[in-house]
């Protein structure tokens, strides 16, 4: 069932485009009904909730390795100096301009290494009533994971992400913890299949 949801700008700069300089503009509403189809036909092909989660933090830490560069390019956000600001930006910027949504910044712990981004709406569920059945172990958002930290690895970040929390019909707000393993020196990362 389709429910109304606003619709929110967000730039898709396609590789086979960008070098003739064109942009393609797809709205969130677009990107969330693809996103929809997309958990959809995975859960058809795989009966594995555990393969469908993996499936969908690989292509999310892909979308992120080459998100980060227009991210930083619009934000003009240079170096964070703590874990604290860097997951700020995350939450007050990054989900801004991509999904036009604000996750609150929780749970963080004493050393100030891991925190958790609550979402009291998530834009990717916005056309779901519940999640597909048979499907209870689905991290219907994991795609969310691998972005955050695809984009955090490519800026020498490495991060652990996780969703602890699948939002769905009913209260239950989306929750992604964010454990932060320290700044990378060297390897660039890579694409992965
Ligand atoms: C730094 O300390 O080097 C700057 C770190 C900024 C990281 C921001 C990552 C944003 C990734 C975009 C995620 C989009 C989620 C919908």
């Amino acid at each position: 069932q389709i429910r109304k949801s606003g619709i929110h700008a967000i730039d898709w700069h396609l590789p086979a485009l960008s070098s003739s300089g064109s942009a393609h503009h797809i709205s969130t509403e677009l990107f969330v009904l693809t996103y929809g189809a997309l958990v959809s036909d995975l859960c058809k092909e795989y009966s594995n909730d555990e393969e469908i989660n993996h499936r969908l933090e690989t292509m999310g830490y892909n979308i992120g390795v080459r998100l980060i560069e227009d991210f930083l390019a619009r934000s003009c956000v240079e170096k964070c100096q703590s874990y604290q600001e860097t997951t700020d930006v995350i939450a007050k910027v990054a989900f801004k301009i991509y999904l036009g949504v604000t996750p609150s910044v929780t749970s963080s712990s004493p050393a100030g290494d891991e925190f958790s981004l609550l979402l009291d709406s998530n834009p990717l569920e916005d056309f779901i009533e519940e999640l597909p059945e048979g499907h209870s172990s689905l991290l219907y958002s994991n795609l969310l994971c691998g972005i955050l930290r695809g984009a955090l690895q490519t800026v020498r970040l490495a991060a652990h992400v996780e969703l602890i929390q699948n939002g769905g019909k009913g209260e239950k707000k989306t929750e992604i913890r964010l454990s932060f393993l320290g700044r990378l020196e060297e390897n660039l990362p890579k694409s992965e299949d």
